[in-house]
């Protein structure tokens, strides 16, 4: 398998050969373990471990490997071990504040081109939850697609209703309702996948994530599970994030299911997932207006008017109140930790703990 089938492309080469390595191989990092790594070249999956230069250099999780990530490295045991020395610079990066109320990052997944945001149409649908998940694509200048799951469990009829509640207010995406019980959609889903283009699954528990990957590899390789029936979640099968190659051309990463999405320092993707409110900003009377109570805010003003509902002005609020928040305790806690040198003994156990998310 070329490089190019596993996404590295010309902006990806350009990086390379600025790098200061050339002694090393390149390769893509397929899986992050409990205790090791999983990367891939042309020939085969191969166990990784990290240098402690990269380990004890890094100054946070942004500076250790996620999947996705292009990596330099060196092979030993006849190509059985990789020792990864660099991260390549990254096209793009999904992250979030870890679950909990520890302010640090988790990197989800790297170099992705199509995020696909999951939701069951049946126990799992809510807008504001999704809008979420946009921010977070949306930050990195990745394409988000919003995959309705189990559409062979609720009417046509409450589906339409779904999708236009999507639509009136997140308009401007792509949106597919399928099954991977009745298989309805799926093609829709088969015709987004490109050679050489990486796409991440996201999405709370049990909504079917993996399920839809062993749909497309044709197997059910991956391990998936019956929902609880009391309240119709999931129950975290998926521990890790991976990254599968699909037959068709293409990859997609796994993640496990996640309880609570917070985001972090979200300037970007809050004015592209919200570009309805900043427009309307533009006839704020003040600049530097923050859409609370000044007078002549044209906000407010659609929110009383009812052209905006009252309910996506307040998670507008509520997301950007807590990505300020969190990013500031964050630069708070790197400071600090900085400073008595806890960086690394944190990440260490972070890196452990997060697995159990
Ligand atoms: N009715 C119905 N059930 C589905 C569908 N897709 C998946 N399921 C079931 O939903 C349950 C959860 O599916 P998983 O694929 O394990 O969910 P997941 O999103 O990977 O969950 P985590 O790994 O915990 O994040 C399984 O019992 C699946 O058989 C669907 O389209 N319709
Ligand atoms: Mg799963
Ligand atoms: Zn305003």
């Amino acid at each position: 398998m070329k490089l190019e089938e596993l996404g590295f492309d010309d902006w990806f080469q350009k990086r390379w050969s600025s790098s200061r390595v050339h002694e090393y191989s390149v390769a893509r990092l397929t899986a992050v373990n409990k205790d090791n790594y999983i990367i891939r070249n042309e020939e085969a999956e191969i166990p990784a471990e990290v240098t402690g230069k990269l380990m004890y250099g890094a100054r946070s999780n942004l500076d250790l490997p996620a999947v996705g990530d292009w990596v330099c490295v060196q092979y030993f045991n006849e190509n059985t071990l990789a020792i990864i020395h660099e991260i390549l610079p990254r096209k793009s990066l999904l992250k979030r504040k870890v679950a909990g109320k520890k302010i640090e990052l988790q990197l989800i997944a790297s170099n992705i081109d199509f995020a696909f945001i999951m939701q069951s149409v049946e126990f799992d649908f809510n807008l504001r939850r999704l809008e979420r998940y946009l921010i977070m694509a949306n930050e990195s200048h990745i394409k988000p697609v919003i995959l309705l799951s189990k559409r062979d469990l609720i009417s046509a009829e409450d589906l339409k209703k779904e999708i236009r509640a999507i639509k009136s207010t997140n308009p401007g995406y792509e949106i597919i309702a399928f099954s991977n019980k009745t298989d309805e959609g799926l093609e829709g889903i088969q015709k987004l996948l490109q050679r050489g283009k990486t796409y991440c699954l996201l999405g709370s528990s049990g909504v079917g994530k993996t399920t839809l990957i062993n749909k497309l590899i044709g197997e059910n390789k991956y391990a998936t599970a019956a929902i609880r029936e009391k309240d119709g979640r999931g129950r975290h099968v998926s521990a890790r994030r991976q990254l599968v190659i699909l037959n068709q051309g293409g990859m997609i990463i796994d993640t496990p299911g996640m309880r609570e999405l917070g985001n972090v320092g979200v300037h970007t993707g809050l004015s592209k997932t919200f570009a309805d409110i900043v427009s309307l900003a533009q006839d704020c009377r003040f600049k530097n207006c923050m859409h609370m109570d000044e007078p002549g805010c044209a906000v407010t003003e659609a929110v009383k008017k009812g052209k905006m509902p009252a309910t996506r002005y307040q998670n507008y609020l509520k997301i950007r109140r807590e990505s300020e928040f969190h990013e500031m305790s964050y630069l708070e806690r790197r400071r600090r930790d900085k400073k008595f040198g806890k960086i690394v003994k944190s990440i260490m156990k972070d890196k452990k703990k997060e697995e159990m998310e």
